[in-house]
């Protein structure tokens, strides 16, 4: 269980605020979330109503004003519960992060009237040919008048069907390549967005993964967000917020994988002790804990460097990198010590595991945050 020995008086509150609704609102349904692969609205909606999917946004806007470290505190805690429903509250501030970095505060105070009510916005980079070639983007904006058109279908995005507001990310000038790129903000409700086919995943199946389609959507040019051309560092710079808290959430599938291991582990008898008695079982819980455990001090690093004003792409990447990797090896190891009802969906490690995969590849995947760290390293 992630420790509070430095947690302020705030902080241990929250954790233990969200780890007690986790235990009652979200882990009693989690399975039942994921055979049906549905967005639960209606543990979202008393999510909304403590808050949780304002984190990051300012207090002035109506929204928590955490910093990181304890949005990374909380983020673990729901990824204990169901990492599909935490990834679409932190797909939230994946969508809000752009305007933190290069918004107009009437802009930031549109985008809150429209989420802090209950609503929750979408990331909408990804493309189909793009994908870790983040810059290549077919989707366009052309600026008419005082407006812009944009065109193009977004692919892989998380609250894609259930987003009030899009971040975007077009073409402005596709001569200049990734300096050609730009962010808009996008209501849903403008004529012209509509929500494309929805993803059949193998695992965060509470999340709504869909594709979003833009056809001569008409926005102001007040939505656009920084200047023409900003988009991709604007992009980049988001990631490289976002890939900790939302690695925290990967910390919490561990954290849970070791609960439901020590657990099950305690009571399972074979030749005639229980297989936490045995030190093959044994050394195995241990080796969970300590990947567990550097895992969760990469991210916690990470958010108080971020607290602290800095932000730095290779920590960002070397967390999220490592945090992927355990979770995979944490869980697969969790199958192991169950065994054949590790297999079972009878009992929740299985969909850990399933759960775990996709952060060896979102948000960027792993190879790419390869990458980033030695593309620094060489440099
Ligand atoms: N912060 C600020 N600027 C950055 C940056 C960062 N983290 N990373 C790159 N840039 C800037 C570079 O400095 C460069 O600008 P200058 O020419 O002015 O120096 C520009 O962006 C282009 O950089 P680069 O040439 O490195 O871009 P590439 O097209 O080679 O792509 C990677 C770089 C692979 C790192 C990028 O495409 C990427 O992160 N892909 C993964 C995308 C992803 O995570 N997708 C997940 C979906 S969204 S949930």
């Amino acid at each position: 269980m992630a420790n509070q020995y430095l947690f302020t008086d705030e902080q241990k509150d929250l954790q233990l605020m969200v780890r007690d609704f986790v235990n009652k609102e979200i882990i009693p349904h989690a399975a039942e979330w994921d055979v049906k692969g549905e967005f639960p609205q209606d543990t979202f909606r008393k999510a909304c109503d403590m808050g949780l999917h304002l984190m990051g946004i300012p207090e002035e806007f109506g929204g928590m004003g955490l910093d990181q470290t304890t949005s990374c505190i909380l983020r673990e805690e729901l990824g204990r519960g169901d990492a599909g429903f935490a990834v679409s509250l932190g797909a939230n501030m994946l969508g809000y992060t752009p305007l933190s970095i290069a918004g107009t505060k009437e802009q930031i105070k549109h985008f809150a009237d429209i989420v802090v009510p209950g609503a929750v916005s979408a990331f909408c980079l990804t493309e189909a040919q793009g994908g870790s070639d983040a810059g290549n983007s077919k989707t366009t904006a052309v600026k008419v008048g005082d407006e812009y058109v944009i065109n193009g279908v977004k692919t892989f995005i998380t609250n894609g069907g259930i987003a009030s507001v899009y971040t975007v990310f077009a073409m402005t000038d596709k001569e200049k390549g990734v300096k050609g790129m730009s962010a808009f903000l996008v209501e849903r409700d403008r004529p012209g967005v509509s929500v494309g086919a929805e993803e059949n995943k193998m695992g965060i199946r509470a999340s709504n993964t869909t594709e979003v389609v833009f056809e001569d959507v008409h926005v102001p040019a007040d939505h656009l967000i920084g200047k023409e051309g900003d988009g991709f560092k604007i992009a980049m710079k988001t990631l490289d917020r976002t890939r900790p808290s939302g690695s925290a959430t990967a910390v919490g599938i561990c954290q849970r994988a070791i609960d439901e291991c020590v657990k099950y582990a305690k009571e399972r008898v074979v030749f005639g002790k229980p297989i936490a008695k045995h030190q093959a079982v044994a050394f195995m819980l241990a080796d969970m804990e300590i990947q567990t455990q550097a895992a969760r001090q990469m991210v916690m690093h990470a958010a108080r460097l971020m607290d602290n004003g800095i932000y730095d792409s290779v920590v960002a990447a070397a967390a999220k990198t490592f945090t992927g990797d355990t979770a995979m090896k944490v869980t697969t190891d969790a199958v192991q010590v169950l065994g054949g009802f590790g297999y079972s969906r009878e009992y929740p490690v299985e969909k850990l595991m399933r759960d775990a995969k996709i952060y060896q590849i979102f948000e960027g995947t792993n190879q790419i945050q390869r990458v980033v760290i030695s593309g620094n390293l060489l440099r």
